[in-house]
């Protein structure tokens, strides 16, 4: 398929509620949204940094500049025989994997609608729903934490992540877990802790979490895997991994049992299938983790989501979890009884952009012919 055009948008969609974690705070998301067009079907793919560089180096501005002066130009024109060529043709460029997934997703959506197939059969998904969980932001207390989560729980959710720093893990995982002992429950510290926090991870291991998501520095694998060796709690790698070697070198180093796989922090379809092969063999478990994204980049998770080694709840929660607006036509809905989203069964991504919504919220746009 030929690249003909890519048009790349940048938005700001509000947030029903503020997103709080260790370091980030935002009270919209900011994205960019690529449209490639080919023999008169078109492609999308969502790049879902922040503003910030506080939870990868890639903020919005780095991701445009990256897009626009080196991966469009790179592929513009170029005839594309497989999918699988576009982190060959972007390897030139070093890093900036968020910048790169855009595309890359956007190309894989474009042949699984070339093919009249939706993308998850299209790359080898095995079903149809996705258990999904919810990811919740810090809370300003204990009580105002609660509420939160029995909301969630009461709209059917069943597995629920709490955000956690050394401050507040005890007390609200705790809290959470005597209310609900059977609930899948886990914690995601985007790496606030470190190795003298031992003995509370020691304590962690009492409150039989499903796991613990990324407790250690963003760019360290061997302190995970000490931490490893000493607690009974599987560890999850989020920031950590950003590429196939991070993949091989964390199996070797026994650094996690499990990832929170992202396509956008890896580059795209075509790196997350080979990651998934290699995790498969390596017996380490994965889940589909979430951006906050929009209805673009949620629909392409749900489709990776349906990979047989995605073994536990993912991070992609309803649009009435983030939006009151979405960019997208369809309203992707929580089926309350198994805590499941259908992945869409229409081809490529299975999604079609709302043109007036996207136009609402896009504050700059850009074509490239
Ligand atoms: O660490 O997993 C994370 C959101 C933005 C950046 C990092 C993370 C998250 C989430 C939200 O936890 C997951 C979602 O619902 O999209
Ligand atoms: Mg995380």
């Amino acid at each position: 398929m030929k690249i003909e055009q890519v048009d790349l948008y940048y938005l700001e969609i509000p947030f029903i509620y503020p997103f709080k974690t260790n370091g980030i705070d935002v009270n919209s998301h900011n994205c960019l949204i690529v449209k490639i067009h080919s023999e008169g079907l078109i492609g999308y793919g969502e790049c879902p940094t922040f503003n910030q560089p506080f939870y990868n180096y890639e903020t919005i501005t780095t991701a445009h500049h990256i897009l626009k002066d080196f991966l469009i130009p790179l592929l513009l024109h170029k005839n594309i025989n497989f999918p699988q060529e576009i982190t060959q043709i972007l390897s030139l460029v070093r890093g900036h994997q968020m910048a790169k997934s855009a595309l890359d997703c956007a190309v894989w959506d474009l042949f699984a609608k070339k093919k009249n197939l939706p993308l998850y059969k299209y790359i080898g998904g095995v079903r149809e729903k996705v258990k999904v969980g919810v990811s919740v932001s810090l809370q300003s207390s204990i009580e105002a934490l609660m509420d939160r989560v029995n909301s969630y729980l009461e709209e059917g959710y069943q597995r629920v992540k709490l955000k956690i720093s050394p401050d507040n893990a005890l007390s609200c995982l705790t809290a959470i877990r005597e209310s609900y002992p059977d609930l899948m429950l886990m914690g995601d510290a985007n790496s606030v802790f470190t190795l003298d926090d031992m003995d509370l991870f020691k304590q962690l291991d009492d409150l039989n979490l499903l796991m613990i998501e990324q407790p250690l520095a963003y760019d360290d694998l061997l302190e995970h895997s000490r931490l490893q060796s000493q607690i009974k709690t599987p560890l999850c790698l989020d920031e950590s991994i950003n590429s196939i070697n991070d993949t091989l070198n964390a199996i070797a180093l026994k650094s996690c049992q499990i990832i929170n796989l992202k396509q956008s922090r890896i580059g795209g379809i075509t790196n997350t299938i080979e990651i998934h092969n290699l995790c498969e063999k390596a017996g380490i478990k994965l889940w589909c983790g979430g951006m906050l994204e929009s209805g673009i980049g949620r629909a392409t998770n749900l489709h990776i989501a349906s990979l047989p080694q995605f073994k536990l709840p993912a991070d992609i929660s309803a649009t009435n979890r983030y939006f009151q607006e979405d960019i997208i036509t369809q309203n992707i809905k929580l089926n309350p009884e198994d805590s499941t989203i259908n992945i869409p069964q229409k081809a490529g991504i299975g999604v079609d952009i709302d043109e007036e919504k996207l136009e609402k919220f896009t504050l700059s746009q850009e074509s490239f012919t």
